[in-house]
């Protein structure tokens, strides 16, 4: 009943272009598709995603961030995700869970036991159907991420901020869980060009879907 794909990544690794590729792919091939983000998806999910990654005066702790993540994930599972999956589309997730295990576990050192707890709270036996994993050295993707960022005329967000050494943490996780998962996970070298990236893409998504 529906399928649930979600798109992960370190900074810059090509989330949005994958999810664009992914997108069109789908809706050619005559699937009903809804896209969502994370933290995001609903209103009140999306005004959780602005205090996530919004500067305070305050120390924001590592459990209020957590905490934050996956009230926005309660929500934008009730409201968006499993409705849609009841309904047989396919979601498509800029992020999910795994994102946490990645940033708030290996990022923050958040032990996995308590983010696995509050995983079974809010999801229950939910889990990804099929997780594309743009794989990049976080040199390169925050090279790529802070020139669109300056591009843009935009300043970086808190999460952006972190050093060097939070982004090798946050991907050697997501290889991890990849290693762990293999059934659930798609690692692509986000390196390469566009076009390559793109073909590996559509190839996994005939395997899955065609
Ligand atoms: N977060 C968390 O901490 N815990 C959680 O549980 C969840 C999330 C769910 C928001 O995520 C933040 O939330 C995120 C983790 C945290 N951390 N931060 N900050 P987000 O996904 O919305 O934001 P992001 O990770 O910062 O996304 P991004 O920087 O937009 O990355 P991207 O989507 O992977 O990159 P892109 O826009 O596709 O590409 C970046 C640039 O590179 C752009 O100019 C492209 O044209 C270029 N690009 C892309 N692919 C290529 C290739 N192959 N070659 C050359 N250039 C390329």
């Amino acid at each position: 009943m529906g399928f649930f794909l979600t798109i992960e990544g370190c900074e810059g690794a090509g989330k949005t272009t994958a999810k664009g590729v992914v997108l069109h792919w789908l809706n050619a091939n005559g699937h009903d598709v809804i896209e969502t983000r994370e933290p995001g998806g609903t209103p009140l999910a999306e005004q959780l995603r602005g205090l996530v990654l919004a500067r305070h005066d305050e120390t924001v702790t590592d459990t209020a961030e957590l905490l934050m993540v996956f009230a926005a994930r309660s929500q934008n599972l009730s409201q968006r995700v499993e409705p849609a999956l009841a309904e047989g589309k396919v979601v498509v997730c800029d992020r999910f869970t795994d994102a946490t295990y990645a940033y708030q576990g290996g990022g923050r050192g958040i032990d996995e036991h308590c983010i696995a707890i509050l995983e079974q709270l809010v999801q229950g036996d939910r889990r990804p159907d099929m997780t594309l994993l743009l794989d990049i050295e976080p040199e390169l993707g925050l090279a790529r991420a802070r020139g669109r960022a300056i591009e843009q005329g935009g300043i970086l967000d808190r999460i952006e901020r972190e050093t060097i050494e939070f982004f090798h943490r946050v991907r050697q996780v997501y290889l991890a869980r990849a290693e762990r998962f293999p059934h659930q996970y798609v690692v692509i070298d986000g390196s390469q060009s566009i076009p390559e990236v793109e073909a590996h893409i559509i190839k996994a998504l005939q395997c899955r879907l065609l």
